[in-house]
């Protein structure tokens, strides 16, 4: 793949400006610095590996080359969609991760059942197969850009050894045993992306967003930074895409998208 190649490709899109590059420390680093520099809005950052790639609170993303899909969108017309609050900013999380789920869906409509593991994985089969790093930029109260960094592992490559994850991981190709064009890929959840982007304030996003969550009904352990930890049944998402959990005493908990990491629970007591 090149620029001018990618470009063409993914024009029919209506993005801004496209950047890719063949490696890159992280495509949120270059992301941000560019969108400090004036980026247009719907600005394309692409790299075919990251050396530094990043998660959240500081975590590794690994990128090898040749082998999965890395980018990071520049959003810098914020307030056309009103929902510029602190409070509303999981939104941006969820688009990331519900347009990577509508185009696997589409792109594999039978046997592939992606799933939204609140709040910013992708899973299929219960392992995770893509990350969602949302990063927003302020002045004072007013938020400049969002960066919309996405990860997705294509082929075997891409997926890390198991004493490098948190949590089990896939690939595409392992999914869905043929070979997958990641451009064409891209393709599909750009377009997904800008599609739940005009429709972000709506009541329709959190229901497509729910209509994915991964263990509905089921119990998860939530485990804080902090090391404290809670059980619960998933309920659903409120409207301000807090994850209502119903704990084992009865009450019902709304958790907002801090630094918290969901795991399914295999014998409840
Ligand atoms: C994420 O963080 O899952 C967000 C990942 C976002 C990556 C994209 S790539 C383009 C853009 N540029 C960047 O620098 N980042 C974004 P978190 O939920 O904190 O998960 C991080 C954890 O995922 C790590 O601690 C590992 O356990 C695991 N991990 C790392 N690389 C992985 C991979 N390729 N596949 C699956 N799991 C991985």
């Amino acid at each position: 793949m090149d620029q001018a190649t990618l470009s063409e490709k993914l024009g029919d899109l209506g993005l801004g400006p496209i950047r890719f590059f063949i490696s890159v420390d992280s495509t949120n680093n270059l992301a941000a610095q560019w969108a400090r520099e004036g980026a247009p809005n719907l600005s394309l950052v692409v790299s075919d590996e990251q050396t530094a790639g990043r998660g959240r609170l500081g975590r590794r993303w690994y990128t090898p080359p040749g082998a999965a899909l890395a980018f990071s969108l520049i959003l810098q017309d914020i307030t056309q969609e009103a929902i510029t609050p602190r409070n509303m900013l999981s939104r941006w999380t969820a688009l990331g991760t519900l347009a990577v789920c509508e185009a696997l869906k589409q792109g594999y409509p039978k046997g592939l059942y992606p799933e939204i593991k609140w709040p910013n994985d992708v899973l299929v089969a219960n392992l995770k197969l893509a990350g969602v790093l949302c990063e927003t930029y302020w002045q004072g109260e007013q938020l400049q850009s969002i960066i919309l960094g996405i990860g997705i592992n294509i082929t075997s490559e891409s997926v890390p050894s198991a004493d490098l994850l948190d949590f089990p991981a896939t690939c595409l190709e392992d999914e869905v045993k043929t070979h997958v064009d990641r451009w064409d890929l891209l393709h599909e959840i750009l377009d997904k992306l800008l599609y739940w982007k005009k429709l972000l304030p709506s009541p329709a996003f959190i229901q497509a967003w729910e209509n994915r969550l991964a263990y509905r009904l089921e119990w998860v352990q939530v485990l804080n930074e902090n090391g404290s930890s809670l059980e619960g049944k998933v309920l659903g998402l409120q409207s301000d895409g807090a994850l209502e959990l119903l704990t084992r005493s009865g009450s019902r908990v709304n958790l907002q998208a801090g630094e918290i990491h969901l795991r399914p629970l295999k014998n409840p007591s």
